[in-house]
């Protein structure tokens, strides 16, 4: 999604910005801005459509530089991806960039108009450049001005600006989208993502929900959503940018796969002793409240949804603890019922997805017992806001399309499986034999890993399909969903995912040789069930592809490729049935040549609704 980052300082800082921009471009956009002033108090903007490279290029072209400048990564929401519509933008002597959505542009629009504000572009953002140099006129600082101009917005924002007669100052705004102010030495930063200041610092402070700041070389100043002075926290950041070299692989996607082995172990690090979760591994005192949650509410978007809905099936099977999923988007509109002894668990990779965020703040309002977080990115909101988090580890996560997070989460969730399930059904020796099987996932993953050269030519027979489906039963049955979720996103082919038992309920129709069916087999007690559900397509004359256990007795014929998995214990069986399919996705996506890292229309990170 969006990208801000913005800097105020005695050097020029044009490259800094640019430099930010670059680290937040694994989030996700389409066009890409700055705007600079220096002591000729005049903006200069440059603006381009497309990658960040674009934007250098056109900076290269007609260079520009200032001490004070603001920065931007759009991912549009209202107006269509025109140079025209890309952040910053300008209202006189204000320029302003916006993560977010402002839901009533329309009327501020009109009222605007009315005062004699002419518009440029299509977006809901241009309302906030005007709004904000109309407040400017009656206050007596820019900070002032912000004040009461966010008090005139409906919707989520993170938003910094600055005035080319004020020049050595930058003013921002967060509600619902994350801001963090970077802290230098005579030169200050901020931005949506600490990554972004990386290379010019490692000190921050994160704004909270309704805080104002006024930022200038030498000093920060917070308000309160009541407008009131506050201090933030700063905090010292051990994040790594890790992230910012493919080295031998030729996408960050690939390279995150074969990740999976070491973050895998990163998350179990330290968190497992005597057979079982050691019980701080959830946060202090977690096994207190633990011990008397009766119900799980599940809460989370897209893939971490799929990890989910895995969750569901361990959680009421091996801990008895009655487990509901919900898509945040859903659960935050509709009016449900809170059971008792009840906890949210949100999961997201980047703890900044906003309706997730939405959803957390409203199950705390009406009445969810605690909160816990299952998530990727230290300091994000969702860890903020929560009461309890455990962090996946899964080291930055650059390809838009989730791999090494999601399985990261699965693990996190097993583990939360035995946090909960001590307390009740798990018994010593279930909990025993759950340890065992995530201690030896690492090198499970790395075997599976094997499978790439096979998967490769797999994908050759597949590229030209426009249609798809991927089949599985039980805790399978989600995976298929995200090996279809995954095809979908990076390889642009139409998938879908079905629980292998509603086959007969209406997807049989679509059967033919065009429809290749992938199939997640494992040895496991539906194996039987899931073999009559493969002969039920082969009988009307569907091609599949099969990854089975190397027992489950498939055999590769004319109709059938069956590509064989180790064998591993059940439990983390859908962790590791997740590896083949993201391979397959990326070889069919190499294929047919699309943006692996960067799929068309999507973003890394959804901070927006
Ligand atoms: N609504 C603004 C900003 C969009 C955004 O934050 N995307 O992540 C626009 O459409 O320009």
């Amino acid at each position: 999604m969006c990208g801000i980052v913005g800097a105020v300082a005695e050097r020029n800082v044009v490259n800094i910005l640019l430099e930010g921009l670059k680290r937040l471009e694994y989030r996700g956009y389409d066009s890409a801005g700055v705007a600079l002033v220096d002591n000729s108090q005049h903006i200069q903007r440059v603006r381009a459509v497309g990658k960040v490279q674009e934007l250098v290029n056109a900076i290269e072209a007609s260079p520009v530089a200032g001490t004070t400048g603001i920065a931007h990564t759009r991912w549009a929401t209202h107006g269509s991806v025109t140079e025209a519509n890309a952040h910053p933008h300008k209202s006189t002597n204000i320029a302003l960039v916006h993560n977010g959505i402002i839901e009533n542009h329309a009327p501020l629009r009109d009222m605007l108009k009315e005062k004699g504000y002419q518009f440029t572009s299509d977006t809901d953002t241009e309302v906030m450049a005007h709004l904000m140099h109309h407040e400017r006129q009656s206050s007596g600082s820019l900070v002032e001005a912000l004040q009461k101009m966010v008090k005139q917005l409906d919707g989520a924002y993170g938003t910094v600006m600055f005035d080319q007669n004020d020049k050595d100052t930058m003013v921002a705004a967060r509600s619902g989208s994350p801001l963090v102010i970077g802290l230098g030495f005579e030169e200050n930063f901020i931005a949506s993502d600490q990554l972004a200041l990386l290379p010019v610092t490692r000190r921050f402070i994160f704004l909270e929900e309704g805080d104002v700041a006024e930022v200038t070389k030498t000093s920060v100043r917070i308000f309160d959503k009541d407008g009131n002075p506050v201090e933030r926290e700063e905090i010292e950041s051990d994040v790594t940018h890790d992230a910012g070299d493919k080295g031998v692989y030729r996408h960050y996607m690939l390279k995150e796969i074969f990740e999976q082995p070491i973050s895998v172990r990163n998350t179990l690090e330290g968190r497992l002793a005597n057979g079982t979760v050691i019980d701080d591994a959830f946060g202090h005192n977690a096994a207190d409240v633990f011990k008397d949650i009766e119900h799980v509410q599940i809460i989370a978007c897209g893939t971490s949804y799929h990890a989910g809905m895995v969750a569901r099936y361990w959680l009421e099977e091996l801990a008895g603890v009655a487990c509901n999923i919900e898509i945040a988007s859903e659960f935050r509109y509709r009016k449900s019922f809170v059971p008792k002894n009840a906890m949210i668990v949100t999961i997201s990779q980047s703890g900044e997805t906003a309706d997730t965020l939405a959803a957390l703040r409203l199950a705390k309002e009406i009445g969810y017992k605690s909160s816990l977080t299952i998530c990727n990115v230290p300091g994000s909101s969702l860890v903020r806001e929560s009461d309890f988090n455990f962090m996946t580890r899964a080291g930055a996560e650059i390809g838009v399309a989730s791999t090494k997070a999601f399985t990261t989460q699965l693990v996190s969730l097993l583990m939360l499986v035995l946090a909960l399930g001590k307390h009740k059904n798990l018994s010593a020796e279930q909990q025993q034999n759950i340890v065992a099987a995530l201690q030896s996932l690492p090198n499970k993953l790395e075997e599976s890993l094997d499978l790439a050269n096979d998967i490769e030519k797999l994908a050759e027979e597949f590229a030209d399909k426009n249609h798809s489906l991927f089949l599985g039963r039980g805790n399978q049955y989600p995976i298929a969903m995200e090996g279809a979720l995954k095809l979908k996103e990076i390889s642009y082919i139409h998938a879908e995912a079905y629980a292998a038992g509603e086959l007969k309920h209406g997807p049989l129709a679509l059967i033919d040789a065009e429809m290749p069916i992938i199939v997640v087999a494992p040895n496991n007690d539906l194996l039987e069930k899931l073999k009559s559900n493969v002969e039920e397509v082969r009988a009307r004359g569907g091609i599949l592809y099969v990854f089975a256990d190397k027992d489950a007795q498939f055999a590769s014929d004319d109709t059938m490729r069956v590509l064989n998995v180790s064998h591993i214990d059940e439990v983390v069986a859908p962790i590791l049935y997740t590896i083949p399919l993201q391979l397959l996705s990326y070889h069919v996506a190499l294929i047919k040549g699309t943006d692996v890292d960067q799929p068309r229309n999507l973003a890394k990170s959804v901070t927006v609704e």
